[in-house]
């Protein structure tokens, strides 16, 4: 399906890649003789206010889901503005807005501004101010869908000793042993403000995947039956993905003051 509203696809020397305006949505970056580093469903939606199944859906002014409101927030079923866009020898950078004086379930006025820089490495920056009157708390994620050639065959380096909340067990607090696998469905808030290497044995390549201005780090693979109950994901779909979402959320809220900004940030690059 393609997207029915405006997406920029960037052809450079050092990869190709494209991005929505609708939530400012990075939905594709390859670097040059590499395979897709995002993923991307078959079986995405593009339609305005429907969030899109894959790239790196910005999560914002809430993590997670909220009764009555949409699940991560209303940043990402938005279009921005694209602002910058900056063609050089190391690649693209381009940078969109988000202004608002309040959106739903968010009565406060906000100016978003988006950042990427695409060449052989992938660099996203979410910066934040807040401008209502009063201090605000907010969480957040870059909730980035990464494709791998077999989860089975994935681990995720990194982690290892972080303790970590897991969502599909009560939110008990427990502390990772060795390197996170995959061999059921796994939805994990770690503790932990460093790099991961996502190792895939199938395709033969790592994914080096560093971050600043958070200090979780969520760990998601839905597994088959998730899989087969979300409508815009194919059945075998988390053989193919992991999400590595650089976030402010869990104990890592970000509380902001009037006119205070806080950045988010992630980097990918292929290693190895
Ligand atoms: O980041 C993990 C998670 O919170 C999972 O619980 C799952 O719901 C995933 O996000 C996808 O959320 P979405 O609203 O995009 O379907």
């Amino acid at each position: 399906m393609k997207p029915g509203f405006p997406v920029l696809e960037v052809s450079h020397d050092l990869c190709t890649g494209s991005v929505a305006l609708l939530g400012a949505h990075v939905m594709e970056w390859t670097p040059a003789g590499q395979k897709p580093v995002l993923y991307m469903s078959a079986d995405a939606v593009f339609e305005e206010g429907q969030p899109i199944r894959g790239g790196i859906p910005v999560c914002w002014p809430w993590f997670g889901g909220r009764e009555g409101l949409p699940g991560h927030g209303f940043a990402r079923l938005r279009f921005w503005e694209l602002t910058r866009a900056v063609d050089s020898a190391e690649g693209v950078e381009l940078e969109f807005h988000l202004r608002g004086a309040g959106d739903v379930g968010w009565p406060h006025a906000f100016a978003l501004a988006l950042s990427v820089k695409m060449g052989k490495t992938l660099e996203i920056n979410l910066e934040m101010k807040h401008l209502g009157d009063a201090s605000v708390e907010i969480t957040a994620a870059l909730h980035t869908y990464l494709s791998v050639g077999a989860i089975e065959q994935t681990s995720v380096h990194g982690l290892a000793g972080a303790l970590y909340l897991d969502t599909l067990d009560d939110h008990q607090v427990k502390r990772q042993e060795g390197e996170v696998v995959f061999d059921r469905e796994v939805d994990r808030i770690y503790v932990s403000d460093g790099d991961v290497q996502v190792v895939d044995q199938a395709w033969n390549r790592s994914l080096d995947v560093g971050k600043s201005g958070s200090r979780a780090t969520v760990v998601w693979n839905p597994w088959i039956e998730k899989s087969q109950r979300l409508a815009d994901l194919p059945d075998d779909a988390y053989h193919g993905f992991l999400c590595i979402e650089a976030a402010n959320t869990g104990e890592d809220s970000i509380t902001l003051e009037p006119d205070e900004t806080h950045c988010l940030r992630q980097v990918m690059a292929v290693s190895g």
